[in-house]
């Protein structure tokens, strides 16, 4: 009986544990720089379920986009023919010298790719993660 009672406890405690929101700790506001075609930061955790605020900013002389997704999403922009965006979070054209904002509600945990989709420059190095946490 006290045995069954402590199994009873420890499944409540573990409960209680796997409830607390450990992705609390993570940043909502997130800031990229472009400088020389690339993003300063590379890998970037965000938490599951909040809206994440997003600052781009381009310093370099030449356009740049910031398109966030999955792998399906960036074959489809890779052989894509949409010269700017505009409407979408998650696709922000950022012309020479300007700094955008865009907010995104992640709904389910995994890793998402942010690249830039301008000729080259993926190969050039203008990709990133975002790892969002259950
Ligand atoms: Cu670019």
């Amino acid at each position: 009986m006290i045995l069954r009672l402590l199994v009873v406890l420890a499944l409540a405690a573990f409960a209680a544990g796997a409830c607390a929101p450990a992705n609390a700790a993570l940043p909502t506001q997130i800031g990229i720089r472009i400088h020389y075609s690339h993003f300063d930061a590379t890998k970037i955790e965000v938490p599951m379920g909040v809206p994440v605020t997003f600052t781009l900013v381009n310093d370099d002389p030449i356009d740049h986009e910031w398109l966030i997704g999955d792998e399906a999403f960036h074959a489809r922009h890779r052989n894509g023919t949409e010269a700017v965006h505009g409407d979408r979070p998650n696709e922000v054209s950022l012309p020479p010298f300007t700094t955008k904002t865009t907010t995104l509600t992640f709904d389910k945990p995994g890793v998402l790719t942010f690249i830039c989709h301008f000729p080259q420059h993926e190969a050039y190095g203008m990709v990133g993660v975002v790892i969002v946490r259950p």
